[in-house]
């Protein structure tokens, strides 16, 4: 995770109520000299008189918190690894830190304790506390509530796999609440949610609605488990732009409607309506991917993988499931398993990056099957940190999972085997996300859905099919 903020703003955070009494920030500024990787180093003050000092990455944080001790009568705020120095996450500086004088500064014969009960309370106890306080409100500001969030759905759904790894292997299984981390008298505000956030973080993970609640998408539009790479999409500020908004905007400026630019769109002349997700639909002619009969491309021997990370941030996996769904319930399953595959990939963000293992081999199957005939099957996907593989699943062809066999290690993929749930305990695919609702748009009504305009079919279009263009590119 990186910051959502400069770090010399942490000077200026509002912390109160992060503890019982108030605080003050003297310093906040990068440190690269010397460290593993570059941190944001921040010394306060507890009132009365406990200092402390953090180290926060300012990049790559692994959402650690680790507050080290002190020794002897304490007196002085350093942080000090000892026999955790040399292992990761201390080891390459993705860890949040901090530590606390204990309420007092040098001294270290004891004499400030002589009439001074406070610092007595706060070396006895008081200062790690506060401290432990005071440092995870700064990391929830510093980092934003995204990793809270994130640890709230892994804490909820992490198990239901049978692995609690951190990973969501089916996040069709998570039905995370996220009313459930609103504040409750006596929380402090910077580790729960307003109301409205709750709100938003529904309805980032809900599918588009237009205002009387007929959806525009597929009913989740990113899925639990996946917040940690957000940014895409969430401001790391009110009014700092994101790469999804640059994405929406040039689409809509230059391809939403075939051959005819409008650079002079907004992003809030967009309606989310009905008739006008449809209209887009429509206009964007070739590049509304609306027909799921592969016939022509499977009779002329092609193969098709398909694979979608299930922490991709900027397209849902529902979309690739709904057509892959689609070519089933067009051209019937044993047809499609004949040409085409799909793989979902747990935790991995789009096209790479995430939680999950996100290093495998898609070429190699597609080859054997088009050039031997070998049907693909499994796919072992790693997770390469700091060059070393530190775990390995199996991903198999959907609708199969992986499942851990309950013995060896849930790192090695070699303990894991495919299990196919029935369609009626995903409800996800099978249900309400496999088809619009018929009020909304119905994407993969086939060929008869296009409105093509006589002046459109005049057009000399360089398509592989131009007589018939829904069939444009696939077929050999
Ligand atoms: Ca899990």
């Amino acid at each position: 995770m990186a910051p959502v903020m400069d770090c010399a703003a942490v000077a200026q955070l509002d912390l109160s109520g992060a503890t019982d009494a108030p605080v003050t920030i003297q310093s906040a500024a990068v440190v690269t000299a010397g460290a593993p990787a570059p941190y944001c180093a921040v010394q306060g003050t507890i009132a009365l008189a406990n200092t402390f000092v953090m180290r926060l990455p300012t990049q790559g944080w692994t959402q650690r918190y680790l507050q080290t001790g002190c020794g002897g009568l304490c007196g002085s705020a350093t942080i000090n690894y000892t026999a955790a120095g040399g292992y990761p996450p201390v080891a390459d500086g993705t860890i949040a830190s901090a530590t606390t004088d204990m309420g007092h500064q040098g001294q270290p014969d004891g004499s400030w304790a002589a009439g001074n009960p406070q610092a007595q309370i706060d070396f006895a106890y008081r200062g790690v506390h506060v401290t432990s306080q005071v440092a995870k409100a700064i990391i929830a500001q510093f980092y934003g509530k995204l990793p809270l969030i994130h640890v709230a759905v892994v804490a909820a759904c992490d198990k239901l796999d049978g692995v609690a790894g951190g990973l969501l292997d089916d996040p069709r299984r998570c039905h995370f609440d996220p009313a459930s981390l609103l504040r409750a008298p006596g929380q402090d505000e910077t580790t729960c949610l307003r109301p409205a956030e709750a709100g938003v973080v529904r309805r980032l993970h809900d599918g588009a609605t237009d205002a009387q609640g007929r959806r525009l998408e597929q009913r989740i539009s990113h899925e639990w488990g996946s917040e940690l790479d957000r940014t895409l999409f969430v401001p790391a500020a009110p009014g700092q732009p994101t790469f999804s908004e640059s994405i929406a905007l040039s689409f809509l400026r230059y391809l939403a409607t075939f051959n005819i630019a409008n650079p002079n769109y907004q992003l809030s002349d967009f309606q989310f309506t009905v008739p006008t997700f449809w209209q887009t639909v429509q206009t964007s002619v070739y590049t509304a991917a609306t027909d799921p009969d592969l016939r022509p491309f499977a009779g002329h021997g092609g193969k098709l993988l398909l694979w979608h990370g299930w922490s991709d941030q900027h397209i849902t996996p529902q979309s690739t499931l709904e057509y892959y769904e689609a070519m089933r319930d067009v051209m019937g399953a044993e047809a499609v398993e004949d040409f085409a595959k799909h793989y979902l990939f747990p935790g991995v963000a789009h096209c790479s990056g995430g939680l999950g293992p996100d290093t495998f081999d898609m070429l190699t199957p597609v080859m054997a099957w088009v050039e031997t005939g070998t049907p693909p099957g499994e796919v072992v996907a790693s997770k390469v940190e700091n060059g070393a593989v530190t775990r390995m699943r199996p991903v198999f062809p959907y609708p199969a999972v992986a499942r851990y066999v309950g013995a060896g290690s849930t790192d090695d993929a070699a303990n894991f085997v495919a299990v196919t749930r029935g369609r009626s305990c995903a409800p996800a695919i099978a249900g309400s996300a496999h088809r619009f609702t018929q009020a909304a748009t119905r994407p993969f009504a086939g060929r008869r859905a296009h409105n093509w305009s006589a002046n459109l079919r005049a057009l000399p279009l360089a398509t592989s099919s131009p007589e018939n263009p829904e069939r444009r590119g696939g077929v050999p």
